[in-house]
């Protein structure tokens, strides 16, 4: 058996060429498999982009100018490209140092599988299907270079008569050609299938929107962030997020039109830039979530940045009886508003092209979502937005009516305890309780507050912004040690104060008085 005594003086061990060519096959098979998932759940989640729009994102302000000002629009193309030739030269490696072991390789592709999965979960807009494209392509990375590995390690330790002609060599070689054609073939797929829309470069195109109509600045002293309730504003990453997308659409605002129809005088197709072109309006408004349980988190305020949907009315021109606003994205979702709350004037509802002070983040609705000053955000506030028809509420259902909740949605008066923080315990002297109240449009008047059942008591407001908005509340206990529960209670300025009667979330808003628990030491 010569072949045995050839291979004695150690493990067989695979050329260097080879084994780089493997790490890198590897990689190229990762990629493939996670962009052709991603083309499926959503491009936003092919591993390869999502490490490179965290690393964009991690990318320090003055290094992001300088790459805008070097490169210009090229600067995505220059750093995906970078990103290429650093992973090519790392992939080189882990195969070169794996030429007799696979584990070297096999580990390298572990961490570049979970790097792609950490990416992927810290993009806001992936929906959750997302993590299948980077967990596709770790498995995929790690079973192809063990099985490339195997061949080639059986191909260096057989004792084949030719260099390419033994059948473990052929083997390998076939196994090496059907993976790089299958990686092209399934990376150019993903591709394809997620279309080349590129919507954050469509976002970015979109610029400043200066509104002409500016919203009066917050004044100092309207939160109470520094002892525990949020802060007046809720940045865009902050702000609750409610939908029913699996995966966020992605609409390009080249790519949308608005379509006004239905019980009108004149149909209107409005485009992106006659939005934009016309004098802009912000709006500090609240929005709220019906499926808030009493004390829950679905409320944010943000500066929204649009045009009047009652102007966009008036042109098309309402014809009587049309009492529902139906409103429908372009993933299907509906609403149906009523028409008289959009056409009231002082309503201030928005076709919204910004928040805060950006275009709206994809998730958010970009390119144009409606916002409605004190109607819930399942009547009314429908991201996405590209088509509203006027029609009556006995004509037509949308998504929510349809399962069950109810046909109105006007904001219900609600206060919830910030701080302290349920079942917490507080420190030694006077005990600082804050919160949040919210009312939208009729306004917070009054919250009140009582401990272990007692008196009702007057809550400091916060410096009022408008009655669209949330207000932020502060009252100082003198408590005595151990356990105490706080209950809170806001009237809004039509003079009706939040009942205690427990009501669940459907159909149409929580009622109740929020109460917590907490020990004073
Ligand atoms: N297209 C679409 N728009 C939608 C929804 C949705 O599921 N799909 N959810 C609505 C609900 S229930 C709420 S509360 C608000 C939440 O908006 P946000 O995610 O920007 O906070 O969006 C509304 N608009
Ligand atoms: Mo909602």
């Amino acid at each position: 058996m010569p072949s045995m005594d050839a291979t004695k003086p150690g493990r067989p061990s695979i050329s260097v060429p080879v084994a780089g060519l493997i790490g890198v096959l590897g990689v190229l098979a990762a990629l493939g498999a996670g962009h052709l998932v991603a083309g499926v759940v959503g491009p936003s989640a092919s591993p390869y982009l999502a490490v490179g729009s965290t690393a964009v994102d991690l990318t320090p302000a003055p290094v992001k100018d300088f790459a805008i000002r070097t490169f210009g629009t090229a600067d995505k193309l220059v750093l995906l490209g970078g990103m290429a030739v650093v992973l090519l030269l790392l992939a080189v490696l882990a195969g070169v140092l794996s030429r007799r072991g696979a584990l070297p390789g096999s580990a390298f592709a572990v961490v570049l599988g979970l790097v792609g999965v950490a990416a992927v979960l810290a993009r806001p807009d992936v929906g959750r299907l997302g993590v299948f494209a980077p967990v596709v392509s770790l498995v995929v990375g790690v079973a192809v270079f063990r099985l490339l590995h195997a061949k080639a390690l059986a191909a260096a330790g057989a004792d084949e008569p030719s260099p390419t002609g033994g059948p473990s060599r052929r083997s390998f070689l076939v196994a090496s050609g059907a993976v790089a054609a299958s990686a092209g073939i399934a990376g150019g797929a993903g591709q394809l299938l997620a279309g080349s829309a590129d919507v954050e470069g469509s976002r970015r195109a979109v610029g400043d929107l200066t509104p002409a109509t500016r919203a009066p600045a917050v004044p100092a002293g309207a939160d109470f962030a520094a002892e525990g309730t949020p802060t007046f504003l809720t940045q865009n990453r902050d702000f609750y997020r409610v939908d029913t997308a699996l995966t966020v659409p992605r609409l390009r605002a080249e790519d949308w039109s608005l379509r006004v129809h239905g019980m009108v005088d004149r149909e209107l197709t409005l485009r992106y830039a006659d939005l934009r072109d016309r004098d802009l309006v912000e709006r500090t408004i609240t929005m709220t979530c019906v499926s808030n349980e009493v004390g829950g988190p679905y409320v944010s305020t943000a500066n929204f940045v649009g045009v009047p949907l009652r102007d966009v009315l008036m042109e098309a021109g309402v014809r009587p009886g049309a009492d529902q606003l139906f409103s429908t994205s372009v993933d299907g979702w509906t609403a149906g508003t009523p028409t008289d709350v959009v056409l009231a004037e002082d309503t201030g509802a928005l076709l919204a092209l910004g928040m805060n002070g950006e275009p709206l983040p994809v998730e958010h609705g970009f390119p144009v979502r409606m916002v409605v000053p004190g109607q819930f955000g399942y009547v009314s506030a429908t991201k996405w937005v590209v088509d509203l028809e006027l029609t009556t509420f006995a004509a037509r259902r949308p998504y929510w009516i349809e399962r069950g909740w109810g046909v109105r949605g006007p904001i219900k008066t609600q206060s919830r305890v910030d701080s302290p923080i349920g079942l917490s315990t507080v420190g030694p002297g006077r005990t600082v309780v804050t919160g949040t109240a919210y009312a939208q449009p009729r306004g917070i008047a009054k919250v009140e507050v009582r401990v272990d059942g007692g008196p009702w008591q007057d809550a400091r407001l916060s410096a009022e912004v408008n009655d669209s908005t949330w207000r932020m509340w502060r009252v100082e206990l003198d408590l005595a040690p151990g356990g105490h529960t706080v209950e809170c209670r806001a009237t809004d300025k039509t003079g009706f104060t939040q009942p205690q009667e427990r009501l669940d979330p459907v159909p149409d808003g929580a009622t109740g008085w929020h109460s917590i628990f907490f020990t004073k030491k």
